[in-house]
């Protein structure tokens, strides 16, 4: 299953409205075929990987691993368990439960009737946590959302500077490559239209590569796309207001990327899943303050000279 996992990042980003799942095939004891979901629309994973499988005939003493639920219903593609069923798998090995109420439960329930032996939970917190985004995005109806910045060795964002040298750069090229592989990853960056306007940044994956997520900057009363929409902020929060609106544009995740106020509305809010922050041995001594922010340390790492902690929201 951890094998599975690693198929499934292969495609991280690239799959959106789908999740990217991971998949293999098992007889007597070697992999012989391994797959994962195809760009947007394209085949699911089971079936990748079953149409890796040279010989065919092995199917039918053959188990299936895959890191969630094989799906029941007619998408863009036909159902995976009919494929799964009409090969004769001797079982399938599952990750996590399909969250899409089009599956969830469905296909374990359609490989049992069959006869097929279905093992599920297998390693079920990392499975989990590699479709974090799709789970999130199907059980609580918003999207998955990560803030990003970087800080000074005394915790300022940015300067106090104002003439044409902005943006001024606090962490390492290395990092900043590092976020642009993290935007190719969400489905969405947002940022504020202070930043915007300041920084005019190009919210792209340029030292990546150049997958055109979606952008959206966050302004008083408007949240700014292609084209522009109002959103109305009247009723609600401007936090739920905006998740709201990415929520029913189908947004699974975004990249939340400044500036302070952008950030600190989405801390106050509660709306956060993870923080990303690299903390540079530059010092400033004056400017904008960084956010600050409580959660549970999940990782800390250096990229050079540049310290990332990533930290979870465990509200
Ligand atoms: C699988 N294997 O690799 C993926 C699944 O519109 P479609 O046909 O592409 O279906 C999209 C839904 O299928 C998606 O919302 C999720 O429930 C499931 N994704 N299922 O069996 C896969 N990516
Ligand atoms: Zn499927």
């Amino acid at each position: 299953m951890q094998r599975c996992i690693e198929l499934g990042k292969k495609t991280l980003g690239l799959t959106y409205p789908n999740p990217n799942v991971g998949a293999l095939i098992f007889y007597d004891g070697k992999i012989i075929g391994e797959g994962y979901t195809s760009k947007i629309g394209g085949n699911h994973a089971e079936i990748n990987a079953i149409n890796s499988v040279r010989e065919k005939t092995l199917l039918k003493n053959s188990y299936l691993f895959v890191t969630m639920e094989p799906c029941v219903h007619h998408g863009k593609t036909p159902p995976c368990t009919d494929k799964i069923i009409e090969n004769q798998f001797k079982g399938v090995y599952i990750g996590c439960t399909d969250p899409n109420k089009l599956v969830c439960g469905k296909g374990i329930r359609k490989l049992n009737e069959n006869k097929i032996i279905v093992e599920k939970n297998i390693l079920k917190k990392e499975c989990e946590n590699h479709h974090r985004r799709f789970i999130t995005f199907h059980t609580k109806k918003r999207p998955y959302i990560i803030l990003k910045w970087a800080e000074s060795q005394d915790g300022y964002i940015s300067t106090e500077q104002k003439d044409n040298k902005r943006p001024f750069w606090i962490s390492n090229k290395y990092s900043r490559q590092l976020v642009h592989k993290w935007r190719c990853e969400e489905h969405g960056i947002i940022i504020g239209s202070k930043t915007y306007t300041s920084d005019t940044p190009k919210l792209d994956g340029r030292y990546w590569n150049k997958n055109s997520n979606k952008k959206f900057i966050i302004s008083n009363n408007q949240i700014i796309s292609e084209p522009f929409i109002q959103i109305n902020y009247e009723k609600k929060s401007i936090i739920k207001s905006v998740i709201d609106f990415l929520f029913k544009k189908n947004i699974q995740s975004v990249i939340v990327e400044g500036g302070l106020k952008t950030l600190d509305t989405f801390i106050d809010s509660g709306f956060w899943d993870e923080a990303r922050i690299f903390k540079s041995i530059t010092e400033l001594k004056k400017g904008t303050k960084a956010p600050s922010i409580i959660g549970s340390l999940l990782l800390q790492k250096q990229i050079d000279n540049d310290q990332l902690s990533i930290i979870k929201n465990i509200q």
